[in-house]
């Protein structure tokens, strides 16, 4: 049920003040392995632009069904720690992040559907059933968060593409722009970047496309202005930044897979179980909270998913 007025996810104020975020960023840090460079970047610089031509859609309608268990990750960490490899290879992108030009952009759908097109992405984003949801994030590098996004099913993007019956997957692409993405310009990474879905997978009731998170237009190193949320399945799947959906008979090669085939594949579907080749997954460390707690097959989204992988036991599907 929708409801207007009750954002689920708001916080008591007194959550986190700066400095409790940068100690408990530091001591998690610390914990995963990662150097301490780089300051917070203050939420002012960091969030999307004010003049958003879509900022007036914001906070949309709280979808109850996607109440979580723990609490909603401070803003102010999912600001300040950040995979976007466009932007360099480490976790304090979002200053370099804030070059991203989210305006004009433009969205192509093309492949196998009734007729290609190119639609700009206000256009895109008002034609789209805007809700809230509070969904877990589980990264491959175990970590993990909980996030207010704002944005709608993936299922209505395909019922606006039309698709024809022959597509079995979308296929995702990511901006190219060395000049303005500086990781693009290391020539090793084989950009742009990509991620695919089968057909079944995209229309799942959980798969959504993101264009706000935090009751406003989605911060630019979150992926402005168009990402996706794939909760189910570790968190290099969920693309930012989205320029393209292809519907192809092909199963998309993501960027991950195609750089490193044995440790990153097309499934990646989150299970405790099955290690990565170079760690475990067993637990995760959920940020801001300096705890780790137990990882959830599925990330805990069974009941949505687990069907959606009867016929595929022989595949790898939890890397
Ligand atoms: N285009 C693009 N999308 C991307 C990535 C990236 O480097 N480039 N990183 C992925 C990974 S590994 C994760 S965990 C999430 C991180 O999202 P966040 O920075 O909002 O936490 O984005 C995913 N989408
Ligand atoms: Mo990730």
């Amino acid at each position: 049920m929708l409801t207007k007025s009750k954002p689920g996810w708001w916080m008591p104020e007194a959550a986190a003040t700066p400095e409790d975020v940068f100690l408990n960023r530091r001591a998690f840090m610390a914990a995963s392995g990662v150097s301490i460079a780089g300051a917070l970047v203050p939420a002012g610089i960091a969030r999307a632009d004010d003049a958003d031509p879509t900022a007036d859609l914001y906070p949309a309608p709280h979808n109850e069904s996607f109440e979580l268990e723990r609490e909603v990750t401070p803003e102010k960490y999912n600001l300040n720690f950040n995979n976007f490899y466009e932007f360099g290879s480490h976790k304090q992108i979002a200053g370099a992040a804030q070059k991203l030009e989210i305006r004009p952009w433009e969205v192509r759908i093309d492949g196998d559907v009734e007729s290609e097109l190119t639609v700009g992405i206000d256009d895109l984003i008002r034609r789209m059933p805007l809700e809230e949801r509070l969904y877990r994030h589980r990264c491959v590098e175990a970590w993990s968060m909980a996030v207010p996004w704002t944005g709608f099913p993936m299922r209505s993007l395909v019922d606006f593409a039309k698709p024809l019956s022959r597509g079995r997957y979308v296929r995702m692409e990511t901006f190219m722009d060395p000049q303005m993405a500086p990781g693009q310009r290391q020539a090793w990474y084989p950009w742009p970047y990509v991620e695919g879905l089968t057909i079944e997978e995209a229309t799942n009731d959980l798969t959504f496309l993101v264009t706000g998170a935090y009751g406003k237009p989605v911060a630019k190193q979150m992926g402005a202005p168009l990402r996706l949320a794939t909760p189910w399945k570790y968190g290099f799947k969920s693309i930012k930044s989205i320029v393209r959906f292809t519907f192809t008979e092909d199963r998309p090669r993501g960027m991950w897979e195609a750089l490193q085939e044995s440790e990153y594949g097309f499934w990646a579907n989150v299970n405790p179980d099955v290690p990565h080749p170079r760690w475990s997954q067993a637990t995760e460390e959920v940020l801001g909270t300096g705890e780790r707690v137990p990882t959830m097959l599925f990330n805990g989204y069974g009941d949505y998913v687990a069907g959606l992988y009867t016929g595929y036991e022989g595949e790898k599907l939890y890397m």
